[in-house]
């Protein structure tokens, strides 16, 4: 059972979080998400939870007494904790923190809104994490964000034999087309190969549209790629294929297959001259290089 604890001033904002494959996950008693409205933690009389900035400016900024009252009240954690403040200035939000949350007994959760923070407020977290390049009104949406990604990292939210470590992003490859029936829409056919039942030649497709796709799309993930032997006449023919992938070869021309040293075969301890016949067997590859 995984906790997630979210300090917000909107829990109503995380409705979504009450359907679909949320709402299973819940049920099913493998994640539990509670809310804990910190204006319940302000002490004045009008339960103000900002204030004015000292040195003035536009816009209010949240106060910390009540962040840091609410943090302090918490229940002592079950296993490990991770507290999280979603910020425009956080590291940016990747698979690879997903994965490092999904390990986590709980996360904590803390929304901002308004202006900003009081900057002591962030001392309260362990971590500072942005959702991406753009501003938003509040936390809220980005803790959604956050939430969802490691719910479905979870053993079992998925299902049986769906798991989350198979995708895209755990191998930094981008998906490979995917198709249903019909097989011919409006004249816009599945590829073929995919109706041919050759379950080797259609792993090789779909990591070769994967490559493609990762190289075109997102030349970014590139780097992160870890390219396999067998890749390797995958990438010549996408290189025939794109000039712009082409350009990358220098990454992967290490994987070009080395022609067998010839040697003494187990078989032929006498040391007898092989015959020519099984030199052509061996099948002596003529490479550039
Ligand atoms: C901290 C500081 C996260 C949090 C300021 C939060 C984008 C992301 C917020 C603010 C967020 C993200 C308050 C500044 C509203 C703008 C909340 N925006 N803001 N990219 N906003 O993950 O005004």
């Amino acid at each position: 059972m995984m906790q997630f604890t979210v300090l917000t001033l909107f829990p109503e904002m995380f409705a979504p979080l009450q359907e679909s494959i949320l709402k299973r996950a819940q049920e099913a008693g493998l994640v539990k998400i509670l809310f804990v409205n910190f204006r319940d933690y302000a002490t004045s009389k009008h339960k103000n939870v900002d204030d004015v900035p000292y040195g003035g400016g536009a816009g209010m900024l949240l106060k910390p007494e009540p962040i840091f009252a609410a943090i302090r009240d918490l229940p002592p954690p079950c296993g490990r904790r991770r507290v999280i403040l979603m910020s425009p200035q956080g590291d940016v939000f990747r698979q690879e923190k997903v994965r490092e949350w999904s390990e986590q007994e709980e996360l904590v959760f803390i929304c901002g809104h308004y202006e900003g923070f009081d900057e002591r407020i962030r001392e309260l977290a362990d971590e500072e994490v942005s959702i991406g390049d753009y501003v938003l009104t509040g936390g809220e949406l980005a803790a959604m964000v956050m939430i969802d990604a490691v719910v479905r990292f979870i053993p079992g939210v998925l299902g049986e034999d769906t798991s989350a470590e198979e995708d895209s992003h755990s191998s930094s490859l981008l998906e490979y087309p995917q198709y249903t029936r019909p097989s011919d829409f409006e004249g816009r056919q599945v590829p073929k190969i995919l109706l041919s039942g050759h379950h080797a030649m259609i792993k090789r497709w779909r990591r070769k549209e994967s490559l493609r796709r990762t190289f075109l799309r997102r030349p970014d993930l590139v780097k992160a790629v870890t390219f396999r032997v067998d890749d390797y006449p995958l990438l010549e023919e996408l290189s025939l294929e794109h000039e712009a992938i082409a350009e990358w070869q220098d990454l992967w021309k290490h994987l070009c297959p080395q022609p067998k040293r010839r040697r003494r075969s187990s078989h032929n301890t006498e040391g007898k001259q092989c015959s020519e016949s099984h030199l052509q067997e061996v099948g002596v590859l003529e490479l550039d290089e």
